[in-house]
Protein backbone atom coordinates (compact mmCIF):
# COMPACT_ATOMS: atom_id res chain seq x y z
CA UNK A 1 0.00 0.00 0.00
CA UNK A 2 1.05 3.15 -0.80
CA UNK A 3 1.45 5.58 2.05
CA UNK A 4 -1.09 8.73 2.26
CA UNK A 5 1.38 11.79 2.29
CA UNK A 6 3.23 10.10 -0.92
CA UNK A 7 -0.07 10.57 -3.17
CA UNK A 8 0.97 14.18 -4.14
CA UNK A 9 4.53 15.46 -4.81
CA UNK A 10 5.15 18.94 -4.09
CA UNK A 11 8.85 20.99 -4.99
CA UNK A 12 9.65 24.54 -5.47
CA UNK A 13 11.44 25.37 -8.87
CA UNK A 14 12.23 29.11 -8.06
CA UNK A 15 8.57 30.81 -7.71
CA UNK A 16 7.00 28.23 -9.01
CA UNK A 17 5.42 25.14 -7.24
CA UNK A 18 5.28 21.57 -8.72
CA UNK A 19 2.88 19.93 -7.95
CA UNK A 20 2.72 16.18 -9.11
CA UNK A 21 -0.26 13.38 -8.70
CA UNK A 22 1.34 10.32 -7.57
CA UNK A 23 -0.34 6.98 -7.89
CA UNK A 24 1.00 5.76 -10.92
CA UNK A 25 -0.06 2.01 -10.63
CA UNK A 26 -3.50 3.81 -10.57
CA UNK A 27 -3.09 5.86 -13.62
CA UNK A 28 -3.51 8.72 -10.56
CA UNK A 29 -6.92 7.84 -10.31
CA UNK A 30 -8.68 10.36 -7.58
CA UNK A 31 -9.07 9.10 -4.75
CA UNK A 32 -10.60 10.71 -1.05
CA UNK A 33 -6.53 10.39 0.40
CA UNK A 34 -5.73 11.96 -3.30
CA UNK A 35 -8.18 14.99 -2.66
CA UNK A 36 -7.04 16.04 0.68
CA UNK A 37 -2.88 15.84 -0.54
CA UNK A 38 -3.93 17.70 -3.30
CA UNK A 39 -5.75 20.37 -1.01
CA UNK A 40 -2.79 20.79 0.78
CA UNK A 41 -0.58 21.44 -1.98
CA UNK A 42 -2.67 23.78 -3.30
CA UNK A 43 -2.75 25.74 -0.19
CA UNK A 44 0.61 25.78 0.65
CA UNK A 45 1.52 26.49 -3.22
CA UNK A 46 -0.81 29.99 -2.80
CA UNK A 47 1.43 30.68 0.65
CA UNK A 48 4.73 30.08 -0.96
CA UNK A 49 4.77 30.34 -4.31
CA UNK A 50 3.98 32.75 -7.28
CA UNK A 51 2.59 30.45 -10.00
CA UNK A 52 1.82 26.41 -9.91
CA UNK A 53 2.15 23.83 -12.12
CA UNK A 54 -0.11 20.35 -11.76
CA UNK A 55 1.46 17.25 -13.50
CA UNK A 56 1.33 13.77 -13.40
CA UNK A 57 3.99 11.40 -12.90
CA UNK A 58 3.93 8.13 -14.83
CA UNK A 59 2.52 7.56 -18.34
CA UNK A 60 -0.79 9.25 -17.55
CA UNK A 61 -2.17 12.91 -16.36
CA UNK A 62 -4.91 10.97 -14.51
CA UNK A 63 -7.99 8.58 -14.98
CA UNK A 64 -10.23 10.63 -12.75
CA UNK A 65 -11.78 9.40 -10.18
CA UNK A 66 -11.01 6.46 -8.43
CA UNK A 67 -13.50 4.32 -9.37
CA UNK A 68 -12.90 1.58 -6.99
CA UNK A 69 -13.67 3.61 -3.92
CA UNK A 70 -16.61 5.68 -6.04
CA UNK A 71 -18.87 2.07 -5.37
CA UNK A 72 -19.33 2.01 -1.96
CA UNK A 73 -20.57 5.30 -2.23
CA UNK A 74 -24.35 6.51 -0.84
CA UNK A 75 -25.47 9.19 -2.66
CA UNK A 76 -25.51 11.67 0.55
CA UNK A 77 -21.39 10.38 1.07
CA UNK A 78 -21.27 11.06 -2.68
CA UNK A 79 -22.51 14.26 -2.35
CA UNK A 80 -20.23 15.12 0.37
CA UNK A 81 -17.32 13.98 -2.15
CA UNK A 82 -18.33 15.77 -4.87
CA UNK A 83 -18.81 19.14 -3.22
CA UNK A 84 -15.40 18.26 -1.74
CA UNK A 85 -13.75 18.70 -5.07
CA UNK A 86 -15.64 21.28 -6.00
CA UNK A 87 -14.02 23.43 -2.90
CA UNK A 88 -10.77 22.24 -3.89
CA UNK A 89 -10.71 23.26 -7.97
CA UNK A 90 -12.17 26.68 -7.26
CA UNK A 91 -9.31 27.29 -4.44
CA UNK A 92 -7.69 26.45 -8.10
CA UNK A 93 -9.60 28.45 -9.95
CA UNK A 94 -10.32 31.32 -7.76
CA UNK A 95 -7.29 31.39 -5.48
CA UNK A 96 -4.34 34.37 -5.71
CA UNK A 97 -1.88 32.62 -8.35
CA UNK A 98 -1.86 31.08 -11.55
CA UNK A 99 -2.08 27.28 -11.72
CA UNK A 100 -1.17 25.44 -15.21
CA UNK A 101 -1.57 21.85 -15.81
CA UNK A 102 1.01 19.72 -17.80
CA UNK A 103 -0.90 16.70 -19.56
CA UNK A 104 0.27 14.05 -21.17
CA UNK A 105 -1.78 10.32 -21.58
CA UNK A 106 -5.04 9.76 -20.47
CA UNK A 107 -6.47 13.09 -19.33
CA UNK A 108 -10.05 11.03 -18.39
CA UNK A 109 -13.19 12.07 -16.27
CA UNK A 110 -12.08 14.04 -13.20
CA UNK A 111 -8.76 14.44 -14.48
CA UNK A 112 -10.31 16.56 -17.04
CA UNK A 113 -12.38 18.10 -14.55
CA UNK A 114 -8.83 18.74 -12.38
CA UNK A 115 -6.88 20.27 -15.61
CA UNK A 116 -10.54 22.27 -16.47
CA UNK A 117 -9.64 24.35 -13.10
CA UNK A 118 -5.95 25.36 -13.90
CA UNK A 119 -5.71 28.43 -15.83
CA UNK A 120 -3.55 26.93 -18.53
CA UNK A 121 -3.47 23.65 -20.08
CA UNK A 122 -0.59 22.11 -21.90
CA UNK A 123 -0.97 18.96 -23.49
CA UNK A 124 1.51 16.40 -25.14
CA UNK A 125 0.98 15.08 -28.75
CA UNK A 126 -0.03 11.67 -27.96
CA UNK A 127 -2.38 13.01 -24.66
CA UNK A 128 -6.13 11.75 -25.16
CA UNK A 129 -9.31 13.29 -23.47
CA UNK A 130 -12.60 10.98 -22.68
CA UNK A 131 -15.27 11.62 -20.25
CA UNK A 132 -16.46 7.87 -20.14
CA UNK A 133 -18.95 8.54 -17.55
CA UNK A 134 -21.61 7.48 -19.22
CA UNK A 135 -20.72 3.98 -19.96
CA UNK A 136 -19.56 4.09 -15.86
CA UNK A 137 -23.26 4.92 -15.21
CA UNK A 138 -22.26 7.97 -13.13
CA UNK A 139 -21.74 11.80 -14.24
CA UNK A 140 -19.28 14.52 -13.90
CA UNK A 141 -18.99 15.91 -10.29
CA UNK A 142 -15.89 17.72 -10.23
CA UNK A 143 -17.18 21.21 -11.82
CA UNK A 144 -17.50 19.28 -15.53
CA UNK A 145 -20.78 20.35 -16.57
CA UNK A 146 -20.02 24.46 -15.44
CA UNK A 147 -15.81 24.49 -16.54
CA UNK A 148 -15.44 21.74 -19.07
CA UNK A 149 -19.12 22.55 -20.99
CA UNK A 150 -17.63 26.54 -20.71
CA UNK A 151 -14.65 25.62 -22.59
CA UNK A 152 -15.37 23.50 -25.10
CA UNK A 153 -19.15 24.56 -25.14
CA UNK A 154 -22.30 22.12 -23.87
CA UNK A 155 -22.89 20.24 -27.38
CA UNK A 156 -19.27 18.99 -27.70
CA UNK A 157 -19.38 18.31 -24.04
CA UNK A 158 -22.69 16.44 -24.10
CA UNK A 159 -21.10 13.93 -28.14
CA UNK A 160 -17.84 13.22 -25.48
CA UNK A 161 -20.11 11.80 -22.47
CA UNK A 162 -22.73 10.40 -24.63
CA UNK A 163 -20.43 8.74 -26.77
CA UNK A 164 -17.37 7.90 -24.79
CA UNK A 165 -15.03 8.93 -27.79
CA UNK A 166 -11.35 9.51 -27.24
CA UNK A 167 -10.85 13.31 -28.81
CA UNK A 168 -7.37 13.74 -29.73
CA UNK A 169 -4.94 17.30 -28.65
CA UNK A 170 -5.75 18.73 -32.15
CA UNK A 171 -9.41 18.20 -31.23
CA UNK A 172 -8.88 19.42 -27.75
CA UNK A 173 -6.99 22.79 -29.05
CA UNK A 174 -9.81 23.44 -31.99
CA UNK A 175 -12.56 23.30 -28.91
CA UNK A 176 -10.94 25.79 -26.83
CA UNK A 177 -9.89 22.86 -23.94
CA UNK A 178 -6.50 23.49 -24.05
CA UNK A 179 -3.93 26.26 -24.87
CA UNK A 180 -0.76 24.90 -26.56
CA UNK A 181 0.47 20.96 -27.51
CA UNK A 182 3.80 20.98 -26.67
CA UNK A 183 6.60 19.29 -28.53
CA UNK A 184 6.66 15.45 -27.83
CA UNK A 185 7.61 14.70 -24.29
CA UNK A 186 7.81 18.09 -23.41
CA UNK A 187 4.32 19.36 -22.10
CA UNK A 188 6.06 19.66 -18.45
CA UNK A 189 9.18 21.78 -19.51
CA UNK A 190 6.29 23.99 -21.34
CA UNK A 191 4.17 24.09 -18.67
CA UNK A 192 7.13 25.37 -16.07
CA UNK A 193 7.94 27.93 -18.75
CA UNK A 194 4.49 29.50 -19.09
CA UNK A 195 4.04 29.55 -15.16
CA UNK A 196 7.17 31.23 -14.46
CA UNK A 197 6.42 33.83 -16.94
CA UNK A 198 3.18 34.12 -15.00
CA UNK A 199 4.61 34.50 -11.98
CA UNK A 200 7.23 37.83 -13.16
CA UNK A 201 3.40 39.29 -13.51
CA UNK A 202 2.54 42.15 -11.00
CA UNK A 203 0.41 39.98 -8.55
CA UNK A 204 -3.08 42.49 -8.42
CA UNK A 205 -2.72 41.79 -12.12
CA UNK A 206 -2.83 38.07 -11.83
CA UNK A 207 -5.54 38.39 -8.98
CA UNK A 208 -7.82 40.61 -11.84
CA UNK A 209 -7.21 37.84 -14.52
CA UNK A 210 -8.32 34.85 -12.20
CA UNK A 211 -11.23 36.46 -10.30
CA UNK A 212 -12.75 38.98 -12.22
CA UNK A 213 -11.61 37.55 -15.93
CA UNK A 214 -14.13 34.54 -15.31
CA UNK A 215 -16.98 36.41 -13.12
CA UNK A 216 -17.62 39.39 -15.73
CA UNK A 217 -18.10 36.27 -18.24
CA UNK A 218 -21.19 35.84 -16.12
CA UNK A 219 -22.51 39.41 -16.05
CA UNK A 220 -24.38 41.18 -18.06
CA UNK A 221 -22.57 43.55 -20.34
CA UNK A 222 -23.82 47.16 -18.40
CA UNK A 223 -22.81 44.59 -14.73
CA UNK A 224 -19.31 43.63 -16.73
CA UNK A 225 -18.16 46.65 -18.02
CA UNK A 226 -18.85 48.83 -14.73
CA UNK A 227 -16.91 45.34 -12.79
CA UNK A 228 -14.11 45.69 -15.30
CA UNK A 229 -13.40 49.43 -14.42
CA UNK A 230 -13.22 48.61 -10.51
CA UNK A 231 -10.95 46.56 -11.24
CA UNK A 232 -8.46 48.14 -13.86
CA UNK A 233 -9.13 51.41 -11.02
CA UNK A 234 -7.86 48.96 -8.14
CA UNK A 235 -5.02 47.63 -10.36
CA UNK A 236 -3.16 50.55 -11.47
CA UNK A 237 -3.34 51.53 -8.04
CA UNK A 238 -1.20 49.72 -6.90
CA UNK A 239 3.04 50.55 -6.35
CA UNK A 240 3.68 47.79 -8.49
CA UNK A 241 1.54 48.89 -11.34
CA UNK A 242 3.39 52.86 -11.26
CA UNK A 243 6.83 51.42 -11.07
CA UNK A 244 5.86 48.91 -13.78
CA UNK A 245 4.33 51.44 -16.16
CA UNK A 246 7.40 54.15 -15.50
CA UNK A 247 9.80 51.47 -16.29
CA UNK A 248 8.24 51.27 -19.49
CA UNK A 249 8.26 54.80 -20.04
CA UNK A 250 11.99 54.89 -19.44
CA UNK A 251 12.97 51.76 -21.77
CA UNK A 252 13.55 50.07 -18.76
CA UNK A 253 10.62 47.18 -19.48
CA UNK A 254 11.15 43.52 -21.16
CA UNK A 255 10.07 44.25 -24.58
CA UNK A 256 7.10 42.30 -26.50
CA UNK A 257 8.34 38.82 -27.83
CA UNK A 258 6.89 39.79 -31.27
CA UNK A 259 6.74 36.66 -33.51
CA UNK A 260 9.53 37.19 -36.95
CA UNK A 261 6.37 36.38 -38.98
CA UNK A 262 4.88 39.99 -37.39
CA UNK A 263 8.05 41.86 -38.67
CA UNK A 264 6.54 41.70 -42.35
C1 LIG B 1 -8.10 2.67 -11.91
C2 LIG B 1 -8.65 3.75 -12.65
C3 LIG B 1 -9.68 4.52 -12.03
C4 LIG B 1 -7.15 2.81 -13.87
N1 LIG B 1 -10.06 4.17 -10.79
N2 LIG B 1 -8.51 2.38 -10.69
N3 LIG B 1 -12.25 6.94 -15.28
C5 LIG B 1 -12.29 6.00 -16.24
O1 LIG B 1 -13.32 5.47 -16.58
C6 LIG B 1 -10.97 5.61 -16.83
C7 LIG B 1 -10.58 4.22 -16.39
N4 LIG B 1 -9.22 3.88 -16.78
C8 LIG B 1 -8.89 3.56 -18.04
O2 LIG B 1 -9.66 3.66 -19.00
C9 LIG B 1 -7.49 3.09 -18.26
O3 LIG B 1 -6.95 2.72 -17.01
C10 LIG B 1 -6.55 4.15 -18.91
C11 LIG B 1 -6.92 4.32 -20.38
C12 LIG B 1 -6.59 5.46 -18.17
C13 LIG B 1 -5.08 3.63 -18.82
O4 LIG B 1 -4.98 2.32 -19.40
P1 LIG B 1 -3.76 1.36 -19.01
O5 LIG B 1 -3.84 0.15 -19.91
O6 LIG B 1 -2.48 2.13 -18.99
O7 LIG B 1 -4.01 0.92 -17.48
P2 LIG B 1 -5.03 -0.17 -16.89
O8 LIG B 1 -4.44 -1.56 -17.04
O9 LIG B 1 -6.40 0.02 -17.40
O10 LIG B 1 -5.06 0.21 -15.35
C14 LIG B 1 -3.92 0.02 -14.51
C15 LIG B 1 -4.44 -0.08 -13.09
O11 LIG B 1 -5.02 1.17 -12.70
C16 LIG B 1 -5.54 -1.11 -12.92
O12 LIG B 1 -5.46 -1.63 -11.59
P3 LIG B 1 -4.76 -3.06 -11.28
O13 LIG B 1 -4.91 -3.21 -9.80
O14 LIG B 1 -5.53 -4.05 -12.12
O15 LIG B 1 -3.33 -2.90 -11.74
C17 LIG B 1 -6.81 -0.30 -13.05
O16 LIG B 1 -7.92 -0.88 -12.40
C18 LIG B 1 -6.38 0.98 -12.31
N5 LIG B 1 -7.18 2.13 -12.71
N6 LIG B 1 -8.04 3.81 -13.86
C19 LIG B 1 -9.48 3.12 -10.16
N7 LIG B 1 -10.24 5.56 -12.64
C20 LIG B 1 -15.82 13.55 -9.67
S1 LIG B 1 -16.67 12.65 -10.80
C21 LIG B 1 -15.54 12.15 -12.00
C22 LIG B 1 -16.08 10.98 -12.72
C23 LIG B 1 -15.00 10.25 -13.45
O17 LIG B 1 -13.82 10.51 -13.32
S2 LIG B 1 -15.53 8.99 -14.48
C24 LIG B 1 -14.11 8.45 -15.30
C25 LIG B 1 -13.39 7.39 -14.55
Amino acid sequence: MQSSDSFITYEQKGAVALIGLNRPAKRNAISDNVVEALAEAVARAGAEAKAAVIHGHGDHFSAGLDLGEHVVKSPIEAIRGSRRWHEIFDRIERGTIPFVSALHGAVVGGGLELAASTHLRVADPKTFFALPEGQRGIFVGGGGSVRIARLMGAARMTDLMLTGRVATPEEAERWGLIHYISEPGKALEKALELAAQTATNAEMSNYAILNALPRIQDMSNEDGLFTESLMSALTSATPEAEERLRAFLEKRAKRLDIPRAAHG
